[in-house]
């Protein structure tokens, strides 16, 4: 998706609505999926019908040049691209619970090692930075262009991509991403979610 470019399109669910379950039940995904992401796709080829410039760049570029968006046209711009890119990388990030869980692996495990002391402080610390959010946004671990890794809240649909960053890790803790299921209770959301996301292969 980040390599897509105007007029984007909504990416299928990697998996059938009922796979997440029990963490994710198919009712959350057929809202957040079809629904709100399907919003930010719209929205977003509307932010860009009158910028044919725009247009030429993917999804990472437009999202890695604020520079270049119209002030008419920058707070839609940000909503909406990074709404979608956002989305992307949570619904591919998600796969059905295993028994053993999905831990990260190789390098990618030993520099969570080396920054946070193991990877049961690491889930804790990013557990509470999700639980702390105020309002609507994200939770992040990126990594920057030296190698650092890093813990962040993301309000709204700001991205990693915006402060150049490498995304590894985004949980969505806009309420429409668990109400349905887990009412007001973000942390029972945050920790069961921990059983369906995925690592990214750093090597
Ligand atoms: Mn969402």
């Amino acid at each position: 998706m980040q390599n897509s470019t105007y007029p984007y399109e909504l990416p299928p669910l990697p998996y059938d609505y009922e796979a997440l379950e029990p963490v994710i039940d198919a009712e959350t995904l057929h809202y957040h999926h079809d629904k709100h992401f399907q919003a930010y796709v719209n929205n977003l080829n509307l932010a860009l019908k009158p910028y044919p410039k725009l247009q030429q760049l993917t999804l990472e570029q437009l999202l890695a040049k604020p520079g270049l968006w119209p002030r008419e046209a920058y707070q839609d711009i940000q909503h909406n691209a990074g709404g979608v890119y956002n989305h992307a990388f949570y619904f591919n990030s998600l796969a059905p619970v295993t028994e053993e869980g999905h831990l990260p692996e190789g390098q990618l495990l030993a520099a969570i090692e080396r920054s946070f002391g193991s990877f049961a402080a690491f889930q804790q610390k990013f557990s509470v930075e999700a639980q702390s959010l105020f309002g609507s946004g994200w939770t992040a671990l990126s990594v920057n262009k030296r190698g650092v890794l890093k813990i962040s809240n993301l309000p709204n649909q700001n991205t990693t991509v915006n402060q150049q960053e490498q995304t590894l890790l985004l949980f969505d803790v806009w309420e429409h991403a668990y109400y349905l299921q887990y009412r007001n209770l973000r942390a029972d959301y945050v920790k069961q979610l921990w059983r369906i996301i995925t690592f990214p292969n750093l090597g």
